[in-house]
């Protein structure tokens, strides 16, 4: 085995040195058992992620592909020195979920330099050059800020003021900016007059920082009406602070979550979360096809977008029985 990955690896940095790193010639991609692909993960904020990580992993063990796979602790410096290696490394393909938008364009550029086709999973990039990647597969951000904007605007119809109380993901990543946007643009005009965003502070994607931020909300705003939490994690956290207050979640407060993991659907199907919208993590499969396209010379779609769903306190009951993640 050691031997063969030797083997492997000589053979990747013989084909570096003659500089056909990335994939090599059109047509060699039909033996999947050649190929190496780096990818770099954000980190395990939430259960979100380690759905994530298990799919991606899964997959390409399925396929045969060799992956290597790093663990960004949630740190953007850390994914460009794991993209940089798998550069110098002259892997295939690189995949990465970007931890924030802004900030790729050199790291991005050298991989292209080096013939290396980068895919983004998950997350975007804002780099204005998008010849930069291959392709971008992952969810609709805004769409999902708006279908929770939308169940809130229903579930309040007949309510003069809300107060909301807003968890952000982590500052500058690309499903925060889009949930936050998504949300204010389908409030439209009751934004601000009927619909007050009266605390919105980042919880990082986490159970814990949902939590202590939530803690913190309570105490200067007493009477918050709904919570939207950019993910399920957070909304869990914000559970545990609106019990520890004395207040029941879900009814005293209402609840508004995205990702739909087996936590926060338990929570929904209890009733402590009102309604979750989908983003799913299972984005293996897919990405093993692209990148099998990629090798082989296909063409592939620039945007690859996921279907997703939302969940009622119904519809999750009777999902819950067989959700993978
Ligand atoms: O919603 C959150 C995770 O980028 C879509 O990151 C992903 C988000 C997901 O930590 O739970």
């Amino acid at each position: 085995m050691k031997k063969l990955i030797g083997v492997a690896l000589v053979g990747t940095l013989l084909v570096a040195l003659s500089g056909c790193a990335g994939g090599g010639e059109p047509g060699d991609g039909g033996d999947s058992g050649d190929l190496i692909v780096g990818f770099s993960q954000v980190g395990a904020e939430s259960g979100w992620r380690t759905a994530n990580t298990l799919s991606i992993q899964g997959a390409f063990k399925d396929a045969g592909i060799d992956l290597k796979f790093s663990d960004a602790q949630g740190k953007q410096e850390n994914q460009i020195k794991a993209i940089r290696s798998y550069i110098q490394q002259g892997v295939d393909v690189i995949a990465f979920s970007p931890v924030v938008e802004s900030g790729w364009d050199e790291v991005l550029q050298e991989a292209k330099d080096a013939g290396i086709p980068v895919v983004l999973t998950d997350r975007a990039v804002d780099s204005k050059d998008d010849s930069l990647y291959e392709s971008f597969l992952g969810s609709d951000f805004v769409e999902e800020g708006k279908k929770a904007g939308d169940w809130v605007k229903t579930e309040f119809a007949d309510v003069d003021t809300v107060k909301v109380a807003e968890l952000q993901g982590t500052t500058g990543s690309a499903p925060a900016n889009d949930r936050a946007s998504g949300f204010r643009d389908a409030l439209g005009s009751e934004l601000d007059s009927k619909f007050q965003i009266v605390a919105s502070q980042t919880g990082d994607f986490t159970r814990d920082g949902g939590k202590q931020v939530m803690e913190a909300f309570l105490k200067s705003n007493p009477d918050i009406d709904l919570v939207y939490a950019h993910n399920d994690d957070m909304g869990l956290g914000a559970i545990e602070a609106i019990e520890a207050a004395g207040l029941k979640p879900g009814v005293d407060i209402k609840i508004v979550t995205v990702d739909a993991v087996k936590d926060g659907m338990t929570a929904l199907s209890e009733g402590k979360i009102n309604f979750i919208v989908e983003c799913s993590p299972l984005l293996g499969p897919q990405l093993v096809d692209i990148v099998n396209k990629l090798v082989a010379g296909e063409k592939v779609e620039k945007r690859i977008i996921t279907e997703e769903t939302t969940f009622t306190q119904e519809q999750a009951t009777a999902a819950l029985p067989d959700r993978q993640y």
